[in-house]
């Protein structure tokens, strides 16, 4: 008799939680969010628009933190602890990320792109899709994609208007073994090593230099040791705001479309505040005392990354036609 008074109330419970279940929200979720910049940034505050916004849509159900400066780790660590749920969310250059997932290389190609507005076009479109289910595959949920602009030369020692001016020059790169090739092509000798180790190194004497775009060599302070800023513009290397698989798959399909619109709103925003942002920094800098020239002829440039498409297509020929999508692209 107890026993199925005890059966009688089981059931009641489940199917009013059933009843329930259709009516209010499923879940909730806390979210930790790893950012390598400093709080004023572009990219810094594309982020937390996006948060505010999931939250907001979610009435608090999803909210989270947004840890910047890169306490949480370097950016290679921060893809892996991102692969494995340890981390939700984050903004990645896509020049790290090509050590994990290759279809990202491509973009990692000196000179692949033409111009930003290209980069755009091809990264809301195909290509981007091409490369979203390359990071899905790895455990990384590609959101939308953020500005970075174009990276260019920066040293202690001279202004660079030829490859023979990086001849010898120790140059600091992100970690991958793409841009490795890509300073050994120009004749200099590159250092793999972590955003935030390049100052101390360049004040040493570790490096000569590095190279980035105005608003990440201006925020870091690497214009107080490297005076000459050289604008080859030799990468265009798109940011994904991404998800980790892991987050992405336990969010209801509601809450996904929340946050997916949400993403693509703060890609919006943050492409806006990254061309304001790049003046502001190049006026910071010269006021600063760093001298910049224009890179008059980027063609001994280009025609030095010849050996480096050729190796990049033998060790990859499944990436082909990925390359061509962008390089045939008007
Ligand atoms: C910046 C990117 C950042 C990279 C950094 C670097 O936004 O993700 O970590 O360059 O050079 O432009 O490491």
């Amino acid at each position: 008799m107890i026993f199925k008074k005890n059966i009688g109330r089981t059931l009641m419970v489940a199917i009013s939680l059933t009843a329930l279940g259709s009516a209010l929200p499923v879940a909730a979720a806390d979210l930790r969010g790893w950012n390598i910049h400093v709080e004023d940034y572009p990219v810094s505050h594309g982020m937390e628009q996006f948060l505010a916004e999931v939250t907001e849509k979610t009435d608090g159900r999803i909210k989270g933190k947004i840890f910047h400066g890169g306490v949480l780790g370097s950016q290679p660590d921060a893809i892996e602890q991102t692969r494995l749920g340890a981390i939700d969310f984050g903004v990645f250059s896509l020049g790290p990320m090509g050590q994990v997932v290759p279809e990202t290389n491509v973009v990692s190609l000196p000179f692949i792109f033409k111009s930003i507005p290209q980069m755009y076009k091809l990264m809301d479109g195909d290509v981007g899709a091409a490369i979203g289910v390359g990071l899905e595959k790895k455990g990384i949920k590609a959101l939308g994609w953020y500005d970075a602009g174009a990276r260019s030369f920066y040293n202690s020692i001279q202004p660079i208007n030829t490859p023979a001016d990086v001849e010898g020059m120790k140059v600091r790169v992100m970690n991958n073994d793409l841009f490795v090739g890509m300073i050994a092509s120009l004749g200099g000798n590159a250092t793999p090593m972590a955003f935030a180790e390049v100052f101390q190194s360049i004040k040493t004497g570790v490096v000569d230099g590095a190279e980035n775009n105005p608003p990440s060599y201006e925020s870091t302070n690497h214009f107080e040791v490297a005076k000459y800023y050289s604008k080859s513009e030799h990468l265009i290397i798109p940011e994904c705001l991404c998800m980790s698989k892991k987050a992405w798959d336990a969010l209801s399909s509601d809450d996904q479309a929340i946050v997916q619109a949400a993403a693509t709103a703060s890609a919006e925003t943050q492409r806006g505040l990254w061309q304001d942002r790049e003046a502001a920094s190049m006026e910071k800098v010269i006021a600063g005392g760093v001298i910049v020239n224009e890179v008059a002829d980027k063609g001994p440039f280009q025609d030095a990354m010849v050996s480096v498409y050729d190796k990049f297509l033998t060790d990859n020929p499944e990436l082909t036609d990925l390359v061509n999508m962008i390089r045939n692209a008007d």
